[in-house]
């Protein structure tokens, strides 16, 4: 058998949260879950766990919206079976596979309460979830709320608790990813846990936000397919128009992450994911949307359709620039705000680039013949002088290298790099070496040797840009 044991500091938080009071009048909520070939159990498990651990007057409806499942059950005998819960539960049908996001539109445009729950179709709400989310909408109504989420495993369906150390930011790639909750935001709450955390980005499928504000913050992109983007998209906007994003530590409900998708993406996965970040990209992310395109070249050659409505939307709300995203809300993001360099790292004597070889951590920086082509050639020396590509940066810990790809750490230390403009030299501020072209036993792999000032420790940094 296994047993559980939480770590002191989570059960004293939790402790805490437990203790918490929260005013009476709260606004209600509309739960909307949107669902594509979901199973049955999960589905359910998600829906009573709503009602269940809800407290009634605070819960509008169960909206679930169907996006043209094709599995029987989930037709007729779904309808017949909700029918007999406590709480009004409609459902509601997608004439053709519209993808999550406009079904998400769709269910939001039948729905009554004051708030907008939205939660994937295999989640599972915990005793206490709801109220703490109202709550913080009731104080200000421009928060958009998400609770924490805890993991439920796709193997056991086993409930794990996730955590409240991270919070969600994404990478070049414009994946969505989880990263540690920053000491400047764990500062601001004076070390209290049970404060809600400001996060840059959210997840996308578990969220509660006012209506009136979902409306006039601009909903969703229509022009959206299926899965991806619309996260970030949605972060970006409110974060860039005005609004925040939080999570709320007190509340916690559980997904069940899937190894893989159990239904198909008319168009192919690359294809839809590429124009959903391309709107978006587009859209909100001005100059910077650069980092994106020069490490996934390919992505250009995707039309992304229309975002002239969206362009307008965020001219008559007034947003905020990227650049003032980064700087105020996400200082610690993997694209940074400042840079001398966007491109490749030539030697000047060998004409060869510097290459990630897949962005693989830990490994050696590679070094090859220059394709122009961005992807893993692609390197920024930022205005914190470390040499990165995406979340890796290189980084010396020893005399003489080798030269690696570590986390950047945004310590300085052995990430800390000193370009010379005029001897055109990479030094390594620690070492105080430089880099150098291979050596004769590995000629795939950059060297560190004392500064010399041959032409083998120069290197051209290169501005590029793809796709503009
Ligand atoms: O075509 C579709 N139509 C749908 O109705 C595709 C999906 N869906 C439904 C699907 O049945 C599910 O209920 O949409 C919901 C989300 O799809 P998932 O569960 O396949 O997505 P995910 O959990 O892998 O992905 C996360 O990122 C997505 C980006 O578009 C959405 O924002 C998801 O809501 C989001 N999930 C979470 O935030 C839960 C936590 C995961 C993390 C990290
Ligand atoms: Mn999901």
């Amino acid at each position: 058998m296994i047993l559980w044991v939480l770590p002191a500091e989570n059960i004293k938080q939790r402790l805490r949260c437990k203790t918490k009071v929260y005013p009476d009048e709260l606004p209600n909520t509309s739960v909307v879950i949107v669902f594509h070939n979901e199973a049955w159990s999960t589905l359910l498990r998600t829906v009573y766990s709503v009602i269940n651990r809800s407290p009634h007057y605070l819960l509008s409806e169960v909206i679930l919206v169907d996006d043209a499942s094709e599995r029987d059950f989930l037709k007729l005998t779904l309808e017949n079976y909700v029918k007999n819960l406590e709480v009004p539960v409609k459902i509601i049908r997608m004439e053709e596979r519209s993808g999550l996001i406009r079904a998400r539109l769709r269910g939001a445009a039948a729905s009554k309460g004051q708030v907008i729950t939205f939660l994937d179709a295999h989640c599972e709400c915990t005793l206490g979830w709801l109220e703490p989310l109202l709550a913080r909408i009731k104080e200000d109504r421009k928060t958009v709320v998400c609770p924490i989420i805890d993991v439920i495993s796709d193997d056991t369906f086993e409930y794990m608790a996730g955590s409240d150390m991270t919070y969600g930011g994404f990478n070049w790639k414009l994946n969505f990813r989880w990263y540690p909750v920053p000491q400047r935001e764990m500062d601001r709450r004076k070390g209290d846990r049970t404060l809600p955390v400001r996060t840059p980005t959210m997840a996308g499928g578990l969220f509660s936000i006012d209506r009136n504000y979902f409306e006039e913050i601009g909903t969703y992109d229509a022009g959206m397919d299926i899965w991806g983007g619309e996260n970030l998209e949605m972060s970006f906007r409110i974060w860039q128009c005005g609004g925040s994003l939080e999570i709320v530590t007190c509340s916690h409900v559980g997904h069940v992450f899937r190894k893989a998708t159990p239904y198909t993406f008319p168009g192919g996965t690359g294809h839809v994911i590429n124009k959903n970040n391309r709107r978006l990209a587009e859209v909100w992310m001005d100059e910077f949307k650069d980092f994106f395109y020069i490490i996934s070249p390919g992505v250009v050659k995707v039309d992304y359709g229309d975002v002239s409505v969206r362009k307008t939307l965020r001219e008559n709300l007034k947003c905020k620039p990227f650049s003032w995203y980064l700087e105020n809300i996400y200082p610690d993001s993997q694209i940074p705000r400042r840079y001398y360099s966007l491109g490749e790292i030539r030697n000047v004597e060998t004409n060869q680039c510097l290459d990630n070889m897949g962005r693989k951590e830990n490994e050696k920086v590679g070094i090859f013949n220059c394709h122009g082509m961005g992807g893993n050639q692609v390197f920024s020396y930022t205005a914190d002088k470390e040499i990165r590509t995406d979340d890796l940066c290189l980084d010396v810990s020893r005399l003489n290298g080798p030269v690696i790809m570590l986390k950047c750490h945004h310590m300085r230390g052995n990430q800390l790099w000193e370009y010379d403009a005029e001897r055109l030299t990479l030094r390594h501020v620690n070492s105080n070496q430089c880099l150098d072209e291979p050596s004769e036993e590995d000629k795939m792999v950059p060297t560190m040797q004392d500064c010399s000032g041959s032409r083998s420790q120069q290197w051209l940094l290169r501005n590029m840009t793809l796709g503009t």
